[in-house]
């Protein structure tokens, strides 16, 4: 009998030890969503100086790579460790797996998971204050009374009244338990605390099988009321006995339900279809308001007109043609200013040129005048010089003229191919037209620099192939002129009779002393 009691105890055993499954996959409905800044784990669990991000610690809490150490094996020590922020959920499971290891064959005090309105403050409740508001999960190792039920694991709601029996273990306080040896396991034990519709429900993996996800039912309590929100903490004491309490890993997920989930996300839709109603309402008052403003303050408004203000390509190619053609006009008014200078000029050489023709017979027939000295001959040639020179720029402006004409039609083309596009301010518009080719802007350009040059030219001609045509050798001409010769032989007869004088009075002076 003895045997088969055995092989049924050992039956019911494994039964009780069964593969975990998630709630969102019992349930659909859930949507799983973990939730780091509640959780942490190694390796790298804190940072250099000591701190786990998003965590507090306090009391004999120690944090490194791989754990956190909330008390060592150290006599009355109290140690915790809480989240910094309130977590926020309907649904949730913690995924803690720890470690509980001390040298005597018995420990203490235990350690404790929390779930409270406040983060807790060092106290007697394995290291976390009395009276919390909450829920508390108690690993208690240490027998107090003495009841041969420890260690044990124990869960205990309070609203804040209740003051925990240390003595009895809280034995008439605790809503439901499971006595399971958690001390010196070989491997890390770890415990899955489910907070689903209400419903608490407890898991332990004992720290023998090396299957991370064999669990077996500790304890399950229907109907608790939770804090809507309420801070995560661990913490540990020991007393007269002492046993090391490590947390290796501390995951925290959430469970949203997934109808709640799309009206959430249709209420937030809806606040965003709100906004952006009321921002659009808000830009028409706004619009409206600067209406209003300008029709009561006209003067005060002064619309930017950008067109105005910037020059755009077309403008700007056009301008360069009319001053291209300002020049032109510019050039040729310099040029006829000349050629009526010059004309006049030959008129009167002309009328003049009958009297000086005969000179110039006379003085060939007397005396036959060597080259090299001015002569009414060489001025006569100068004359056919310029009549030629005249001739020569007359033809020249002629083709000006002709090209003018040609330039002022292409330009007329160009305006009124300009007129017909109507160019709304973007020359790549106009440049991009069909009678408007780049080629043609060339052409145009070469023609104009080519009339300058030549205009140039031909504005320099005139001061140097008819020099020396002035007769009255006034004005720029560089020839002697009649009247400067006589004047300076004039000057020199008066200096020399001046000098003749003065050299008779000397000798009379001289033969007077003598
Ligand atoms: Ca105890
Ligand atoms: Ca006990």
């Amino acid at each position: 009998m003895s045997l088969y009691s055995l092989i049924f105890a050992l039956s019911c055993s494994i039964l009780y030890i069964f593969a975990y499954t998630d709630p969102s996959v019992v349930n659909p409905q859930l949507v799983k969503r973990f939730e780091y800044k509640y959780s942490f784990k190694g390796p790298h669990l804190a940072f250099k100086d000591g701190t786990v991000p998003f965590w507090t610690f306090g009391g004999s809490a120690i944090a490194s790579d791989e754990q956190v150490r909330v008390t060592p094996s150290i006599r009355s020590q109290r140690g915790r460790i809480w989240t910094k922020n309130p977590l926020v959920a309907d649904h949730w499971l913690l995924d803690v797996k720890l470690r509980v290891t001390g040298r005597g064959r018995v420990g203490a005090d235990g350690m404790a998971i929390w779930f409270t309105e406040k983060p807790g403050s060092e106290g007697s409740v394995f290291g976390s204050n009395d009276q919390w508001n909450g829920l508390g999960i108690f690993l208690d190792s240490f027998d107090n009374d003495a009841l041969q039920n420890n260690p044990i694991i124990a869960v205990m709601i309070n609203d804040g009244t209740k003051v925990y029996d240390h003595h009895n273990d809280g034995s008439s306080q605790i809503q439901g338990s499971c006595i399971r040896d958690f001390r010196n396991k070989p491997l890390p034990i770890q415990l899955k605390i489910e907070y689903i519709n209400q419903a608490l429900t407890i898991y332990i993996n004992n720290g023998i099988s090396h299957d991370d996800n064999a669990f077996e039912f500790c304890t399950r309590i229907d109907r608790v009321q939770l804090p809507k929100s309420g801070f995560l903490g661990v913490t540990a004491a020991t007393g007269g006995l002492a046993d090391d309490h490590d947390v290796l890993e501390f995951l925290t997920s959430t469970y949203s339900d997934r109808q709640q989930l799309a009206e959430n996300q249709a209420a937030n839709d809806e606040q965003a279809r709100k906004y952006k109603e009321e921002y659009e309402k808000y830009e028409q008052e706004l619009k409206q308001q600067q209406v209003d403003y300008q029709k009561q303050h006209p003067e005060a408004t002064t619309r930017i007109n950008e067109q105005q203000i910037y020059e755009s390509e077309y403008d700007r190619e056009f301008r360069v043609i009319l001053e291209g053609q300002d020049q032109i006009r510019l050039s040729l008014t310099g040029l006829d200013n000349k050629m009526v200078e010059l004309l006049g000029r030959i008129e009167r050489l002309s009328t003049m040129g009958g009297g000086q023709q005969q000179i110039a017979g006379q003085a060939q027939g007397a005396a036959g005048i060597a080259t090299g000295v001015p002569s009414d001959v060489a001025r006569i040639q100068d004359i056919n010089r310029v009549i030629s020179a005249n001739s020569d720029m007359t033809r020249t402006i002629q083709g000006f003229s002709q090209v003018l004409t040609d330039l002022q039609q292409k330009v007329n083309n160009i305006q009124s191919n300009f007129g017909n596009q109507k160019p709304s301010g973007t020359g790549q518009q106009v440049v991009g037209g069909p009678s408007t080719d780049p080629a043609i802007l060339n052409e145009l350009r070469d023609t104009i620099r080519q009339i300058k040059s030549e205009t140039n030219t031909l504005l320099h001609k005139p001061n140097t192939q008819v020099k020396c045509a002035s007769v009255d050798g006034a004005g720029d001409s560089t020839c002697l002129g009649p009247y400067t010769f006589f004047t300076i032989i004039a000057l020199q007869i008066v200096a020399i009779i001046g000098y003749m004088t003065f050299k008779n009075r000397r000798e009379q002076l001289s033969r007077k002393y003598l």
